[in-house]
């Protein structure tokens, strides 16, 4: 299936992912309010669990119900695969980069996200210490990001903190680092900070 732009984007995935019970929709309309422009008013593609490059044709004119090996989509001859699942990730949203840290108890929280397999848990590390469950917050589906968050016992210098994923098929954030083209990229977020002594 390919959608297609009035810019001349193209996006095209597998039809026999819509209809399995992924959110896989034309959206006119979100928060209650119509499309703004720029995400794609006055229609656009959003399917579940794929990466925006493969799926979420905004200002769309057409769908073509076509074969997946019959057409590509405006990426892949640009080095992109045609496969685009999204990949489980993460990330440390607090504390953030320059903040000005006391020694004690600091709250670590972010975002981690597995669409549509969900996020089952989400760890950190501090320096080259063991890994850490972290507390994940309630996600509204398997299909959107999930808050997490952890409390630190600080000890006061500099540290380096990192965040993973583990999705709901048990399967972990990859750790090395990979760009954003073919498929997704891949590696831990992590930030170092400066705790002062109390
Ligand atoms: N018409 C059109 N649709 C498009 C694109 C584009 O360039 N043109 N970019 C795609 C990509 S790569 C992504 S990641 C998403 C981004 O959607 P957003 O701006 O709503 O976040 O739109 C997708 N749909
Ligand atoms: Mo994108």
């Amino acid at each position: 299936m390919i959608g297609r732009s009035v810019d001349g984007f193209t996006a095209g995935f597998p039809t026999e992912l819509v209809g399995n019970g992924r959110t896989a929709l034309v959206a006119y309309a979100m928060n209650g309010e119509l499309l703004p422009a720029r995400h794609g008013f006055p229609a656009r593609l959003v399917v579940a669990g794929l990466y925006g490059y493969v799926s979420a044709t905004k200002w769309l004119t057409d769908i073509e119900l076509t074969r997946l090996d019959d057409v590509d989509g405006y990426w892949i001859p640009r080095g992109w695969s045609k496969d685009g699942p999204i990949k489980v990730a993460s990330r440390i949203d607090v504390p953030r980069r320059g903040a000005a840290l006391v020694a004690g108890p600091i709250a670590v929280a972010g975002m981690a996200w597995a669409p549509i397999r969900g996020v089952s848990a989400v760890e950190i590390q501090v320096d080259d210490g063991p890994w850490l469950p972290a507390t994940l917050g309630t996600a509204s589906s398997d299909e959107t990001w999930v808050q997490w968050h952890a409390v630190w016992d600080a000890a006061p210098g500099r540290h380096e903190l990192r965040v993973r994923a583990i999705d709901g098929d048990g399967r972990m954030q990859i750790e090395s680092v990979a760009p954003p083209a073919p498929d997704g990229a891949t590696g831990l977020h992590h930030r170092s900070v400066d705790v002062a002594p109390t």
